[in-house]
């Protein structure tokens, strides 16, 4: 016997907490970035990764495995086959091909919206109430894809979209002010990638709006330096790629905030990539980043966020590019 009978009836009382689990489907440098980063956050009871490389998987499964004396307790599963992520209250998609140096985000797209022939509908018949998180690029095309092959309401797919554009955003203007980034309240909308629209009449640092600040206290507006960081925020994928090969800690932490505000009903305003069809004059089945209310339910609401007409009309604009490129799928 490995314990000692207890001297009194000590009987388990049933368990109030809801059992969690999430399945990440693609166990590559992104997920697995972001399946290291929901364990350490302890955001799941289970966790079961699915990629089309058994070695690897298998793989990454033990070697996670072996960390559990470190670690809050998590079941860890993994399998090539979908009947794993059965009953997943989560699913996050990042399997994809990889974004090679320069390469655009729309040029992967057709290699990958096949892929997602193969993966969407299992995953939506193993789970079939499960919140969708899409992270493979290009993005919001492929939460698209997600969408139409599920057949779940859009309330519940996202796509991880412009919430890691935002934290560079935040990171690069906190630096700029030699603050700290949490402090720091900026958005960045619209397509995750070149054409993103950075709203700058919404960034705020401890309450301060920042633009009206200066233009109060007659300091020169820092259009350029403004300019400087949202163009950075735009080129940091590539610059990351071309140095390391391939982007991951960022969008590990990323990913696990969403899940933790979906999973945990945080009712937390994140910039995702949603259904944008009626907001700021956007017209069809469109998704891109607009800043959501999420919770327990997936999405439960969109920010009615001032825009100047520049910003709403750049936003239409990556909604037309966007719909153009759908539209050639046959979806
Ligand atoms: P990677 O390291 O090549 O991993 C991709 C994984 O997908 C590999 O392990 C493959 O075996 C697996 N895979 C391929 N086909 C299938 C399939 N049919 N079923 C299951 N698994 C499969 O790439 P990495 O992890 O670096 O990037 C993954 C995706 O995330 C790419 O599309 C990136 O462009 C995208 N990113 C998106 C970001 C965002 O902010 N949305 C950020 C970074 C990367």
């Amino acid at each position: 016997k490995i314990f000692f009978k207890p001297t009194q009836n000590t009987s388990t009382p049933s368990p109030t907490k809801r059992h969690t689990k999430i399945s990440v489907i693609g166990t590559g440098n992104v997920g697995m970035a972001i399946a290291q980063t929901i364990l350490t956050q302890d955001l799941a009871d289970e966790l079961a990764l699915v990629d089309a490389k058994a070695d690897k998987l298998r793989g990454e499964m033990l070697d996670l495995q072996h960390a559990a004396a470190f670690l809050p307790r998590t079941r860890i599963l993994a399998s090539t086959d979908y009947s794993a992520t059965d009953g997943s209250d989560l699913c996050i998609v990042t399997a994809g091909a990889r974004q090679n140096p320069g390469e655009s985000r729309l040029n992967l797209l057709q290699r990958n919206v096949e892929m997602f022939q193969g993966i969407i509908p299992p995953l939506a018949r193993s789970s079939p109430d499960t919140i969708l998180m899409i992270v493979s690029n290009p993005v919001d095309v492929l939460t698209y894809v997600a969408w139409k092959l599920s057949g779940f309401p859009s309330n519940r797919v996202i796509g991880s979209g412009t919430n890691l554009d935002s934290s560079r955003f935040r990171f690069l203007i906190a630096d700029h002010l030699d603050v700290n980034a949490q402090d720091v309240q900026a958005y960045i909308v619209g397509e995750h990638g070149d054409s993103s629209v950075a709203l700058w009449s919404s960034i705020s640092v401890g309450g301060v709006p920042v633009l009206s600040f200066l233009e109060k206290q007659q300091i020169p507006y820092e259009k350029e330096a403004l300019e400087r960081i949202h163009k950075a925020v735009v080129e940091s994928a590539d610059e990351v790629i071309s140095l390391k090969g391939y982007t991951s800690w960022a969008i590990g932490y990323s990913a696990a905030n969403l899940a933790r505000s979906l999973l945990r009903d945080q009712r937390k305003i994140h910039p995702v990539s949603v259904l944008a069809n009626g907001f700021y004059g956007i017209g069809g089945d469109v998704f891109l980043s607009l800043p959501a209310l999420l919770g327990r339910g997936g999405v439960l609401g969109v920010t009615n966020v001032h825009l100047t007409d520049e910003e709403a009309q750049r936003l239409r604009n990556s909604a037309r590019t966007i719909s153009e490129v759908q539209s050639q799928l046959g979806l």
